[in-house]
């Protein structure tokens, strides 16, 4: 007789062949089929509760299904889901109003992905680049870093430095320079050649690998573009909405009481990049935010999308502010984001397996020792997935750790036991 984990055993299975057999290969997922979420957990198809460590690429800041953003998003699903832009909404402008002020900013162009939001945010720095700074059409050009990640669209891929986002998708869009990352230096230099109209910079490079550029980094080429008269790109879809301890990890332009301490450095990007936990994850909500002289290049019919700034969108996206504010996740992202690190030194300090932490408020990583193309950092994940915290590898030997931002103390340690238990026992196999 089967029991009761080898029939929902074959459940998530067969749930996995599913996907396997009619869905497209283009992820390699961690061997566990989800059902549920609430908070910081995750159920699987047979019952069993995980952390969840990855928040969804950090859309889940406010954790699953939190109660203030779902009832919201259901009240409005039964009132008006989708009028397209044709017509105004009476949910849109006070969204708008909120979003702005909450940020800084005098506008706010509404979308949906956050790749959306990166394509939208080049449109209108090339547009303002012809029409305010006077370069030649079709001559613009952004600086990007070695690194990044801003989503997956043919532009963007053009020009990424993985090989596995850009190779045989081409042919590329033009018009983008690669300088190599936390190099003011280079970027100095970029400056120089001819036609720059824009910096498109992660504040934190996420996907690369969680690096944390020098203090003074940000601060720098923000004054080094405004002395050329080059717009400050800022890509927060993955720092921002309190990820890193900050409102923006651009030391936001906090309205919370909690002023970051990083306030004084402050410096107001020229377009900001949102996404993903604008929405606490139960929507796909993105925006640009610039201030007028930038965003007004954009004229009606000259850019928009079916599902930008629809009701539903605007409502929930208030309401994960709300949430953000209300429960001050960036304060508890701060806190618990530097004891998070330092218990990861102190396993690290007696661990020949991991070899050093980074991160910034709960946006950390592990950098497991050995090459990046061994297994182990995929391994040790599996072994996690067991011990009930998931967690996946961002690149090769680099492991991401960014749990939702309503984690407590006693949660956030209660996943360190996990993480160092799970360690010791991986390498105490390694030594049999
Ligand atoms: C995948 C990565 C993270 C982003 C930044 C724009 C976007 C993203 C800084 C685009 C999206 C997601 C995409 C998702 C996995 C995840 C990811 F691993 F791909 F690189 F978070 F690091 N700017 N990141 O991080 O936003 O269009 O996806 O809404 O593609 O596998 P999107």
């Amino acid at each position: 007789m089967a029991t009761q984990s080898q029939v929902s055993g074959g459940l998530s299975n067969e749930l996995m062949q599913l996907e396997d057999q009619y869905g497209a290969h283009n992820y390699h997922p961690i061997p566990v089929v989800l059902s549920k979420g609430e908070g910081v957990y995750v159920w699987d198809v047979d019952g069993k509760r995980y952390y969840d460590f990855l928040s969804a690429y950090s859309a889940v800041n406010q954790g699953h299904c939190h109660p203030h953003i779902v009832d919201t998003l259901v009240n409005q699903a039964r009132t008006l889901t989708l009028t397209s832009r044709a017509f105004y909404n009476d949910a849109l402008g006070s969204y708008e109003k909120m979003v702005t002020g909450y940020f800084g900013f005098d506008k706010v162009l509404p979308m949906n992905t956050g790749a959306e939001a990166v394509e939208t945010a080049i449109k209108l720095c090339r547009k303002w680049a012809y029409e305010k700074k006077g370069i030649s059409e079709n001559e613009a050009t952004i600086i990007v870093c070695e690194g990044n990640f801003h989503g997956r669209t043919t532009t963007i891929v053009s020009f990424s430095s993985d090989p596995d986002a850009k190779s045989n998708f081409g042919p590329y869009t033009p018009g983008f320079v690669r300088i190599p990352y936390d190099d003011i230096d280079a970027l100095k230099k970029a400056l120089e050649l001819p036609n720059i109209a824009g910096f498109l910079v992660e504040p934190i490079q996420g996907e690369a690998g969680v690096y944390v550029p020098d203090e003074n980094f940000l601060t720098s080429a923000y004054e080094l573009c405004k002395g050329k008269n080059v717009l400050f790109i800022a890509d927060e879809v993955q720092t921002g909405i309190a990820r890193t301890g900050s409102l923006l990890a651009m030391c936001g332009n906090c309205s919370c009481e909690s002023k970051c301490e990083r306030q004084n450095t402050y410096r107001k990007p020229d377009i900001l990049i949102l996404g993903k936990a604008l929405s606490g994850g139960v929507y796909p909500v993105s925006a640009v935010l610039a201030d007028d002289d930038i965003m007004m290049v954009i004229k009606p019919g000259q850019h928009g999308s079916t599902f930008g700034g629809n009701p539903i969108a605007a409502k929930v996206a208030v309401a994960a502010l709300e949430v953000v504010e209300n429960e001050n996740l960036i304060g508890n992202a701060r806190r618990l984001g530097k004891l998070f690190r330092s218990e990861m030194q102190r396993i690290i300090d007696k661990s020949d397996l991991i070899v050093k932490v980074r991160g910034k408020g709960l946006l950390n990583a592990i950098v497991v020792n050995g090459s990046p193309d061994s297994e182990t950092a995929w391994n040790l994940c599996v072994k996690f997935m067991e011990n009930g915290l998931l967690a996946k590898p961002t690149h090769g030997n680099i492991i991401r750790f960014a749990p939702p931002l309503v984690i407590t103390e006693e949660q956030l340690l209660e996943c360190v036991e996990i993480i160092e238990k799970t360690i010791q026992e991986y390498e105490s196999n390694l030594s049999k």
